[in-house]
């Protein structure tokens, strides 16, 4: 096969399937605001038709769920003069492409997926046929721009695999390196962030408890108790990273405190080592109400003028539309399908 280039292109998407938490702001946003100043082209996206894989949303709740949830990445700093933001069903060629990966990908690979195994549950038989289809569904929103690079969070990565597969199964069977075998860019202090409640369990939007997260509209005072409340341990803090060894919810805390101030682990050690989470604490709730305030009051602001969001989406579709047809139509092409 030919070798290709393709243009340096980031593609990154988030569920509207409730608020936006911590973990979705250091685990992937942050890292969509930098690559916006980088060399690369940068498309970013709020993915409706993911959100109603796992159950049904109210109709209204996910129209408010996704235009927060724009409103959270313009706030956190997206650019749409420097990004193309959308939603998902708005650009029809994702789900066309997902239905040809549906056909490219294998049962066997998709019942291997961690995330379906747990969203599944002991039921899997109750489960949508969507919720299977989902890493299908997700290379296409990537490979549908040719995207070269996704920065998401460390629970991620077994899909992006999977995207790799799926593209490089299609450049073999159709003879062409069409499809670019795409890089995760998983970086940053804490690509995984833990439930405040249970450092074993990832934060999550879709936890039935509260307290397990912070939202990106909790107000000062919530975020401050939320933290105050976290689980933690008796023990102070070590000045070195294998101190944090076997302690999740310790470790949990600093890697929050290092990711919002921009620093790295040894570093937030450094300074904090011997200290007991009665200071710790405190400390971190401060940093986390001076990060995130400006962006939960930015996003009450947009949220009051929703015409304004939907102006913006709308020019992202009708962007991305000029990136996805031409790449839809040419996979149909190689397929046989007739145009
Ligand atoms: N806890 C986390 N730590 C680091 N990164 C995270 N991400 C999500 N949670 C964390 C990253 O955010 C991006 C978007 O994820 P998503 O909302 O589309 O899906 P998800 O990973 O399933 O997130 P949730 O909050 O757990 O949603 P629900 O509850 O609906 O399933 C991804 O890059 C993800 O890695």
């Amino acid at each position: 096969m030919s070798q290709t280039t393709f243009t340096p292109r980031v593609f990154s998407g988030i569920q509207p399937s409730g608020g936006l938490t911590l973990g979705n702001y250091l685990g992937a946003i942050k890292r969509f605001v930098s690559m916006q100043e980088e060399d690369f082209e940068t498309i970013y996206c709020m993915v409706d038709l993911h959100a109603i894989t796992a159950k049904l949303i109210d109709p209204s709740e996910l129209r408010h769920n996704t235009r927060e949830l724009a409103a959270g990445f313009i706030a956190s700093g997206i650019s749409p003069d420097k990004s193309i933001l959308i939603n998902q069903s708005q650009v029809p060629e994702h789900a066309q492409l997902a239905w040809i990966f549906n056909c490219i990908a294998r049962m066997g690979w998709m019942g291997r997926m961690t995330q379906w195994k747990d969203k599944a549950g002991k039921n899997a038989e109750a489960a949508s046929l969507g919720l299977f289809a989902y890493p299908a569904l997700m290379a296409a929103d990537i490979l549908i721009y040719h995207a070269t690079h996704v920065p998401v969070g460390e629970d991620q990565k077994q899909h992006l695999e999977l995207t790799r597969d799926i593209a490089a199964k299609f450049n073999h069977d159709y003879g062409e390196e069409f499809f670019p075998i795409t890089e995760p860019v998983i970086e940053g202090a804490a690509t995984r962030v833990m439930s405040l409640r249970d450092g074993s369990k990832k934060m999550s939007k879709s936890d039935p408890s509260d307290a397990s997260r912070i939202n990106m509209t909790d107000d000062a005072d919530t975020i401050s108790r939320k933290i105050r409340k976290a689980k933690t341990d008796p023990d102070a803090l070590p000045s070195a990273l294998e101190g944090l060894d076997h302690r999740p919810e310790a470790r949990n805390l600093v890697s929050i405190y290092a990711a919002l101030n921009d620093q790295s682990l040894e570093e937030v050690l450094r300074d904090v080592g011997g200290q007991q989470f009665g200071t710790f604490k405190p400390a971190l709730a401060e940093l986390a109400v001076e990060k995130l305030a400006p962006i939960s009051s930015e996003m009450a602001r947009l949220m009051a003028d929703t015409d304004e969001i939907d102006r913006i989406l709308a020019k992202g579709a009708a962007q991305a539309r000029e990136i996805t047809a031409p790449i839809l139509k040419r996979t149909y092409d190689l397929i046989g399908m007739v145009s």
